[in-house]
């Protein structure tokens, strides 16, 4: 008896340990709601890692808009921000009059944004989201649309397409688009789908493999086939998204979850997100989790013997590095 009463609170700690922080004036998703860990009655409070990790603040951000980095034009289909004192940039697509739907300028400036904060090594998570509360993204404009795809100023078409925080509609491209990014937080005023079949156009990439891993591939051939809209509570139940919260809640629950995010290792973080892509990327997944290999690599010392062998004409001396198993 002694042995299963300790197996029982061995269970209630590992089962608080999953449960996610008190998520306040959020509604609560069945996901969330482990019935495991409520049934054995345990206080939450008790859990050694609630009081070492502690609530994350609800503070609101204080956001620095940024300019393109190479000093060109201002951007004009984007707002590009990032957080004063925290790892925080957020992308927002600024075409609210048209659902903000996407262009070519649009992906050149979101392409911009993310490259410079990428290398911006201060920045541990982008938020990408839409203006106003109508849409996140309607797809591709389609008074843009030629026989070659998407044009604008360059006249020349391209299919091109691009890595959130949901209000409103994401449908056709932009639904791709959140679908691509590792998290998606979406408001309870949100609608998912696909429209490409119902207005001549389709996305046979990311936006049907993607999908299929995402929600299965009999709920992909549902969502493509009869292009229907799902709220975002038949999103959640699907695994299209990862909470729902009030619209007003949005913004906060986001900033939220990336200072979650922003407290953890930034390499284990890293490693996890290219091992997640790995088997779906195939190759390039495989090359991206080997660069990480090789970063670690050379931070150590092993790494740094050969070079410094070969620099000072020398045989390498890898003697002393065990072989573990
Ligand atoms: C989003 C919807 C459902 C919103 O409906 P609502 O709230 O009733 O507003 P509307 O009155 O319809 O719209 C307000 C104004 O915004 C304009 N507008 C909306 N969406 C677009 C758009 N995508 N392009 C251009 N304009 C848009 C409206 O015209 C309206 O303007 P005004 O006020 O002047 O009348 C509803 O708007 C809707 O269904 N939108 C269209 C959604 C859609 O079909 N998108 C395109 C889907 N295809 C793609 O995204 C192509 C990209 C893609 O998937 C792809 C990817 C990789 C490779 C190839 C492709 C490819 O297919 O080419």
């Amino acid at each position: 008896m002694a042995m299963e009463g300790k197996a029982v609170g061995r269970l209630a700690m590992v089962s608080m340990h999953l449960m996610p922080p008190q998520r306040s004036g959020v509604q609560q998703v069945p996901a969330y709601s482990s019935s495991s860990s409520s049934s054995l009655k345990v206080n939450k409070r008790e859990s050694k890692y609630e009081k070492v990790h502690g609530d994350v603040s609800s503070e609101s951000v204080s956001w620095r808009l940024c300019t393109p980095c190479d000093n060109g034009p201002p951007f004009t289909d984007i707002i590009y921000e990032k957080a004063n004192g925290e790892g925080i940039a957020k992308i927002t697509i600024n075409r609210p009059a048209r659902r903000n739907a996407f262009r070519p300028q649009t992906l050149k400036e979101m392409t911009q944004a993310l490259n410079d904060a990428r290398d911006d090594i201060k920045i541990g998570v982008i938020i990408l989201t839409g203006k106003g509360n109508d849409a996140f993204c309607s797809g591709g404009d389609q008074s843009l649309r030629g026989p070659d795809g998407y044009a604008d100023k360059d006249s020349f078409g391209r299919l091109n397409v691009l890595d959130v925080q949901v209000a409103g509609y994401a449908v056709g491209g932009g639904h791709v688009l959140h679908m691509v990014c590792d998290l998606t937080i979406a408001a309870n005023n949100a609608v998912f789908g696909q429209t490409g079949p119902k207005v001549g156009s389709f996305d046979a990439g990311y936006g049907c493999t993607a999908m299929s891993r995402l929600v299965g591939p009999k709920r992909a051939r549902e969502m493509w086939f009869l292009c229907r809209f799902y709220s975002a509570e038949e999103a959640m139940e699907m695994g299209l998204v990862n909470i729902v919260v009030p619209l007003e809640n949005l913004e906060q629950e986001t900033i939220k979850w990336c200072r979650e995010i922003l407290r953890n290792s930034p390499t284990a973080i890293r490693i996890c997100k290219a091992a997640l892509n790995a088997v779906d990327d195939g190759h390039a997944g495989i090359h991206e989790l080997g660069g990480d290999a090789t970063l670690l690599y050379y931070g150590s010392e092993e790494a740094n013997e050969g070079k410094n062998a070969f620099l000072q004409r020398r045989r390498p001396d890898f003697s002393k590095f065990p072989r573990l198993p």
